[in-house]
């Protein structure tokens, strides 16, 4: 566990990036309680504007008089990936608290190094990983043990919001994104929940990338991945394999892990979150978020009554909660921090590895 800084006032806390991403921090920032004290974008115009939306304190003209203004307890980074890691690295120079969006860097030895720097400082560095904040996969941990020895382990990742020669994104360039898009932006939250849920680690991978749009409007050719397939094995002998896709033509954002074990076997599906399948020999049914009945570990993000839906939002705002938390000195089970960023990292260079030399590779 990190050893953590107190913090013994109300938190001040500063958003980087001012796309979709920016704007779900700031409002998990607000929900748990700490003030919106500033915001910084890629231009001062765009800073303005999304000081004007949040209702920020403060604009700041760019990141760095940001971090450097003595006003921010803590800095959510949620801007294109290869600012990550210098902007991360600024902000636990100058003692701010990070939480920094995935992937946490563009490569393993970045990513490991960010984690390091944030441990030496005695300061949190979170990750949303924030799958991990639905109480049906809380739930599926919880119940890891009843399905007795996993024997496989797989699932899919899939959208379509890059499917059109016309869609286009600065992930899409690897100068900005990174070598693996697909990978590193959603194939990272599927590996992390794989590892979380199972308790397993992947011990190797053998995968292969497509690029299937091979033209976009700001990048032609295309250099990173629309589709990755990859097999992989356990540290404890299971075997496992997960598909993904930016291109799969009505998957909006399904993210499914099933897991297969000696006695039984358990599934989530993240686009409909409020249910966990369970399965064995006798049959199979469906169970239903229902706080009255869940585990302890799951009922603590089960907030609302059975019934009434539960989403995306309310795992942004479990994670952000979580992580003011730590910073507070209370770590609670299951935080993202930068040690799993970095381990995500080390997954993804092993997966681009053995899609460009067709080997299986250690991760
Ligand atoms: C875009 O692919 C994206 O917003 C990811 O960056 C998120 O991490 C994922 O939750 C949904 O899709």
């Amino acid at each position: 566990m990190l050893e953590i800084r107190r913090w013994p006032t109300e938190l001040r806390a500063g958003i980087v990036g001012t796309g979709f991403m920016g704007r779900i921090h700031a409002r998990a920032a607000r929900l748990t309680g700490a003030r919106l004290a500033g915001v910084a974008g890629s231009t001062a115009e765009r800073a303005r504007q999304a000081g004007q939306l949040l209702g920020a304190d403060r604009v700041f003209d760019t990141a760095e008089d940001l971090i450097e203004s003595g006003l921010i307890d803590v800095v959510h980074i949620c801007t294109p990936n290869h600012l990550h890691a210098p902007l991360t690295l600024k902000a636990l120079d100058a003692g701010l608290a990070v939480i920094c969006e995935k992937p946490l860097a563009t490569d393993a030895r970045t990513a490991a190094l960010m984690a390091g720097r944030a441990e030496e400082a005695g300061l949190l560095g979170a990750v949303p990983f924030v799958y991990r904040f639905h109480p049906m996969v809380r739930e599926a941990r919880a119940r890891m043990a009843d399905i007795g020895r996993a024997s496989l382990i797989q699932g899919s990742y899939l959208q379509d919001w890059l499917l059109e020669p016309t869609d286009d994104n600065w992930r899409v360039d690897p100068e900005l994104g990174g070598p693996g898009r697909a990978i590193g932006d959603i194939g990272t939250h599927w590996c992390d929940l794989a590892e979380f849920v199972t308790g397993d680690r992947i011990a190797r991978v053998s995968a292969q990338t497509a690029v299937v749009v091979t033209d976009r409007a700001t990048n032609s050719p295309v250099l990173t991945e629309d589709v990755a397939t990859v097999q992989f094995t356990t540290a404890s002998g299971a075997l496992g394999s997960v598909n993904v896709s930016q291109v799969a033509p009505g998957r909006k954002n399904r993210l499914v892990l099933e897991v297969s074990g000696t006695s039984g076997s358990l599934a989530f599906d993240q686009e409909d979150p409020e249910r966990l399948w369970l399965g064995d020999r006798a049959g199979s049914h469906t169970l239903v978020r229902d706080p009255v009945t869940l585990s302890e570990a799951a009922r603590r993000y089960s907030p609302l009554p059975a019934g009434h839906a539960q989403g995306y939002h309310d795992c942004f705002d479990a994670f952000v909660a979580d992580s003011y938390a730590a910073i507070r000195g209370e770590y609670r089970d299951g935080l993202p921090t930068f040690e799993d960023g970095a381990r995500a990292a080390v997954i993804t260079d092993a997966i681009l590895d053995s899609a460009r030399t067709g080997e299986w590779v250690p991760c």
